[in-house]
C-alpha cells in the first residue's frame, strides 16, 4: 500500500465527495468543501451546509495533495441559495466544466454549470441552472464518441422522490418495499454545455433475474452519489446505498443502461455518507472515497481519501473493507 493511501488527502480543511480524473497527466479532485458547524444531523441534510469548492490536485499518487483556493462560492453563482454539494468535472473543447449541485432560491435543489480555462479555477458560472435539472449528485461521463453524460440523484435530502410527478412535491411519498426503486437520473448534455438535450430519465437497475430492484432493497437499491466507468466497452454505474452505507456497483451495455447489479465495491465506512469515484491512473484502477476520520466521526465533517481498485478483466470489482489494513 503507498504511503498516503487509504489516510486524509488533506487535513486542514473538511473535503468529501470527491470526483477524480487525469486531465493532462496530473490528477485533480473535485470534492465537496465541508463546513464544521454543531449541528444536530437530521435525515434532510440540514448539516450539509457548504458554500464553496476548493480543487485538490496532486502531481502522482504518491506526491502531496495541493488545496488550489477558492474555486467557486455560492455568493458568485446568482441562482444559488446555499448548500452546494457533490461536484463533478470534466475536460472538454480546451476549457474545463465544474458541474455542481445546489439548493435555489426556492430551497430546490438544481444542477449548475461554471466554466474556466483552468482545471483549479477560478469557474464562471452560468447564469441559471439547467434547465429541468433537480435533485443531487451530478457525476459527468465522456464517453468515447465523444458524447456528455450526467448522471445523478439522491433519495432524502437530495429530493429526487419528490419530482415523481414530474413537478416538485415536497410532500411526495418515499417508495418502499415492494414497490420499485428509484434508479438515479441520466441526461445528455448539448455540446454547449449550458443544457441537456432532453429532460433527464430514470435509470433502472435490475436483480439477477431480470426485475427492477425493489425499494425495499436497500443493501441494493440507488440512495445517491452515481458514478460511471467504462471498462472493455461495458458500462459500470456505481452509487451509494445510502440507509446501508455501502458503495455498489452495476453493469449494462448501453450508458442509459438498464444495469444490472453486480456487488458491493465498499463496505460501510465510518460516518453516514459513502461517496466515490473511480478512476484510471497509470494503468491501474482507484477509488476516491471520503470518510469522517479527521473530525472522529462527524457525519458532515469528512476527509477524501483513495486505495486503489482491483477490477478484473471481465469488470468484476473486488470489494474493499476500508480498514482492514489497520489490522494486519
Ligand atoms: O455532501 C453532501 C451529500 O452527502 C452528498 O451530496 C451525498 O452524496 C453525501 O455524500
Amino acid at each position: 500500500m503507498r504511503a498516503n493511501e487509504r489516510k486524509p488527502l488533506v487535513k486542514h480543511i473538511y473535503t468529501a465527495d470527491p470526483s477524480a480524473h487525469v486531465f493532462d497527466g496530473k490528477i485533480y479532485i473535485y470534492p465537496s468543501h465541508d463546513v464544521a458547524r454543531d449541528v444536530p444531523d437530521d435525515d434532510n441534510g440540514d448539516q450539509y451546509m457548504m458554500e464553496d469548492y476548493h480543487v485538490l490536485s496532486m502531481d502522482n499518487l504518491d506526491a502531496e495533495c495541493k488545496d488550489n483556493g477558492l474555486a467557486l462560492s455560492q455568493d458568485d453563482v446568482p441562482w444559488v441559495r446555499d448548500q452546494m454539494w457533490a461536484p463533478d468535472a470534466i475536460q472538454y473543447n480546451g476549457k474545463y466544466y465544474l458541474i455542481f449541485p445546489a439548493k435555489d432560491q426556492e430551497g430546490i435543489f438544481r444542477i449548475g454549470v461554471a466554466v474556466s480555462d483552468s482545471p483549479v479555477g477560478p469557474f464562471s458560472p452560468q447564469d441559471n441552472y439547467i434547465k429541468g435539472s433537480y435533485s443531487i449528485d451530478p457525476a459527468v461521463f465522456v464517453d468515447d464518441d465523444g458524447s456528455i453524460y450526467c448522471y445523478n440523484g439522491g433519495l432524502w435530502g437530495g429530493q429526487l422522490e419528490m419530482w415523481q410527478s414530474g413537478s416538485f412535491n415536497p410532500e411526495e411519498h418515499r417508495p418502499e418495499g415492494e414497490e420499485p426503486a428509484l434508479g438515479p437520473l441520466y441526461a445528455e448534455f448539448l455540446p454547449s454545455m449550458d443544457g441537456f438535450v432532453e429532460a433527464p430519465k430514470h435509470i433502472v437497475i435490475l436483480d439477477e433475474n431480470g426485475e427492477p430492484i425493489k425499494a425495499g432493497d436497500e443493501d441494493r437499491r440507488f440512495f445517491e452519489g452515481p458514478w460511471m466507468h467504462k471498462h472493455h466497452g461495458k458500462y459500470y454505474l456505481s452509487y451509494s446505498t445510502g440507509t446501508t452505507h455501502y458503495l455498489c456497483y452495476a453493469e449494462g451495455d448501453l450508458p442509459e443502461g438498464p444495469f444490472t447489479y453486480k456487488g458491493r465495491i465498499m463496505e460501510p465506512v465510518l460516518g453516514w455518507t459513502t461517496h466515490h469515484s473511480i478512476v484510471e491512473i497509470e494503468g491501474d484502477w482507484y477509488l476516491f472515497y471520503h470518510d469522517s476520520e479527521l473530525s472522529g466521526g462527524v457525519n458532515h465533517e469528512r476527509c477524501v481519501k483513495y486505495t486503489k481498485l482491483d477490477i478484473a478483466e471481465d469488470g468484476t470489482i473486488t470489494t474493499i473493507h476500508p480498514y482492514d489494513h489497520l489490522e494486519k
